[in-house]
């Protein structure tokens, strides 16, 4: 039997739209929902550690992902280069969809297209589906060739926007990219296009050199680096994305723990992302979303909404 976790109003924010019980979800592609139903089943369902799922990342086409290897883990952080592998849109809907809209809580189907007609058939095709709750637009992999295209340009963003928008009515959540020198013209061109939230930061480019041979470590010879070592940078890019803009800002990079939750909540975040920190503990959600709780109460705070407003209201006017 599922069993609801006791509700906590400091905790309930909006996301665009979406009502969540409190602000921590996960990043795309680091916490398997489906792997963990089929082993734990409604243990998973009952102790659910994010308040929506977002689902790793799906193509139009099915792709098996990039050769290996696809890993290196650096003194504080990971970098993959894993390459987008996923059954496609049909795959999808067909064989993954039915077991994610078991999950006790709103479903966030993460999409990317290598054109604006396969971005369109994606937002489409998910967007149709009741047991999706939002889309997010991934516009920021690094490890696709053209992954960051639209990421990286303004203009390529506003024209995604314009493409995509009239679509769907569900909420479309895009995702930014840091390799990219100034985030907020990208980050105002997604918005002042119609997206509903934005989320950032992905992965930053990174390499690695093989100690014996001295060639690139990884078979797609460059990857995304994640984990602590980014934190500081991902809040960087948070504060200048939340003082710049009005719709909620998702912020990840980093997350271990309360502090590093309330931190970006601090740089104007609605929500958080909890992503390489889950693959070190699977739990990670849970244990953050509680520390946050005691962190806010101990500072006094009403509810994490009022932190976020009084953060970005901060920033704004500095
Ligand atoms: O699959 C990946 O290699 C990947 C994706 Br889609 C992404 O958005 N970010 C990342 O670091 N890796």
């Amino acid at each position: 039997m599922t069993v609801a976790p006791p509700r906590d109003e400091r905790l309930e924010i909006d996301l665009a739209g979406l009502r969540l019980s409190h602000p921590v979800v996960n990043a795309s592609g680091t916490f398997d929902a489906i792997a963990a139903l089929r082993t734990f089943g409604d243990t998973v369902r009952a102790q659910f550690p994010f308040s929506a799922f977002v689902s790793k990342t799906i193509t139009l086409a099915p792709r098996g992902g990039n050769p290996p290897p696809r890993l290196w883990e650096t003194p504080a952080g990971l970098i993959n280069s894993i390459g987008l592998p996923n059954k496609g849109l049909e795959g999808f809907l067909k064989r993954d969809l039915p077991a994610l809209a078991t999950l006790p809580v709103p479903l966030v189907v993460s999409v990317a297209g290598f054109s604006l007609d396969e971005f369109a058939a994606l937002v489409e095709g998910v967007g149709r589906r009741p047991e999706v709750a939002a889309l997010e637009l991934n516009v920021s992999c690094p490890n696709v060739k053209s992954g960051c295209v639209i990421g990286s340009e303004s203009d390529e963003m506003a024209a995604l926007m314009a493409r995509v928008r009239p679509l769907s009515d569900k909420p479309l959540i895009v995702k930014l990219t840091p390799n990219v020198s100034d985030v907020v013209p990208v980050a105002l061109a997604a918005q002042n296009g119609g997206a509903d939230a934005l989320s950032l930061i992905n992965t930053l480019r990174a390499s690695a050199v093989d100690p014996c041979t001295g060639a690139p470590w990884l078979g797609a010879r460059q990857g995304g680096l994640s984990g602590p070592a980014v934190r500081p940078v991902a809040l960087a890019m948070t504060m200048q994305v939340a003082a710049r803009t009005h719709v909620p800002v998702v912020g990840m990079g980093g997350i271990q723990c309360g502090r590093d939750a309330l931190d970006f909540i601090d740089a104007g975040a609605a929500c958080v992302a909890v992503g390489t920190e889950s693959f070190r503990d699977p739990a990670a959600g849970t244990r953050v979303r509680e520390a946050l709780d005691r962190a806010l109460c101990a500072r006094g705070d009403g509810s994490a909404a009022a932190a976020t407003n009084a953060a970005r209201d901060r920033l704004r006017a500095a």
